[in-house]
């Protein structure tokens, strides 16, 4: 499979993959330029606006829809649209984004279309008890939707350590360390609506191998941001980036709210700080897709999405060579 990003005309990133009506839709993080200088608290990543991609196979032609949302026409947002995410139901489109506050809090917002593509009207506030960052919604095969979150460092989920309190002094690159338990993503119900919370928000919690909760200082495996969730073979996974070291992993659970046992890697480091992915299966295949910066020769703020097939073993283990 080409490893070419799949469009060059727009810097791309965080892409989050869907099939809707038998097409595949990918909806990126819309990285520009900036002069914002790189730093560990991610405000270089200074994005305005979305667009949305759509395909009919994967290696086909990739259209761009262009401007599906943009930041002046959300009331609630200061800056920074990070990785978003998309959702259907009841016939109608839902798109969950990332961004700061006019307190330079990040909080998450829904937008909402007729069509996959397009455009969306966001709702004036945000999602009422919503914070940090990287939402990714999942909509199980009862129709209950899910919504996940949360970013270490510059996505404050550091700062919510107690219940609906956020602590400015934890804003900033920085984490709980030492023989603690990892900050764990978190997770809530949505309304029928899919534009609120239909339950409390409670942490998502994965464990090692002999059921012990993966560690704050366990930076291989801890999670760190870019939350996706996926079914197969009625087990859920849920795959997230490791941040500072750079990895994409997955833990496999018996339902959707957890727990999780950590499963291993799905990808190596790339090019680039970053690495955000989504997991989709199409016409029978199951693809990864993800980002790393090789278009912009590295630029940690200028990344580009790339597709991978990606395989399963027979324990249901995730591989990126097709088993024998
Ligand atoms: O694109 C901005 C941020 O970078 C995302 O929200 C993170 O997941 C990381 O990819």
């Amino acid at each position: 499979m080409s490893s070419e990003p799949i469009v060059k005309h727009l810097y791309t990133a965080d892409p989050s993959a869907h099939v809707f009506n038998d097409r595949l839709y990918v909806y990126p993080s819309h990285d520009r330029e900036t002069d914002i200088e790189d730093n560990d608290n991610g405000d270089q990543y200074d994005m305005v606006d979305y667009h949305v991609f759509s395909m009919d196979e994967v290696g086909g032609p990739v259209t761009d829809h262009g401007v599906a949302l943009k930041m002046e026409d959300i009331p609630w947002v200061s800056k920074q649209l990070w990785a978003p995410d998309a959702a259907t139901k009841n016939g109608k489109y839902y798109l969950y984004f990332p961004a700061r506050d006019k307190e330079g809090i990040f909080r998450i917002g829904v937008a909402v279309s007729d069509k996959p593509e397009g455009p969306f009207t966001p709702d004036p506030e945000p999602i009422s008890g919503s914070y940090s960052i990287d939402p990714a919604t999942f909509v199980d095969d009862d129709g209950q939707a899910y919504l996940y979150f949360g970013g270490l460092w510059g996505g404050q989920l550091q700062c919510w350590q107690e219940p609906g309190k956020f602590e400015a002094k934890w804003a900033g690159p920085q984490e709980p360390s030492g023989p603690v338990k990892a900050l764990f993503p978190r997770v809530a119900k949505l309304t029928d609506d899919m534009r609120s919370l239909a339950s409390e928000v409670t942490e998502l919690h994965i464990l090692d191998e002999s059921g012990e909760a993966i560690a704050a200082d366990d930076h291989d495996r801890r999670f760190f941001e870019a939350a996706w969730m996926h079914k197969y073979n009625g087990k859920y996974y849920f795959s997230y980036s490791t941040g500072d070291t750079h990895y994409l992993v997955y833990a496999i659970g018996d339902s959707p709210l957890g727990p999780f046992t950590y499963g291993g890697r799905i990808l190596e480091p790339v090019l680039g700080w970053t690495t955000h992915h989504s997991i989709v299966e199409f016409k029978g295949k199951w693809y990864l897709f993800h980002h790393d910066t090789t278009l912009s020769g590295g630029k940690n703020h200028l990344r580009c999405v790339k597709i991978k097939e990606i395989f399963y073993d027979k324990d249901g283990k995730i591989t990126m060579e097709k088993p024998e």
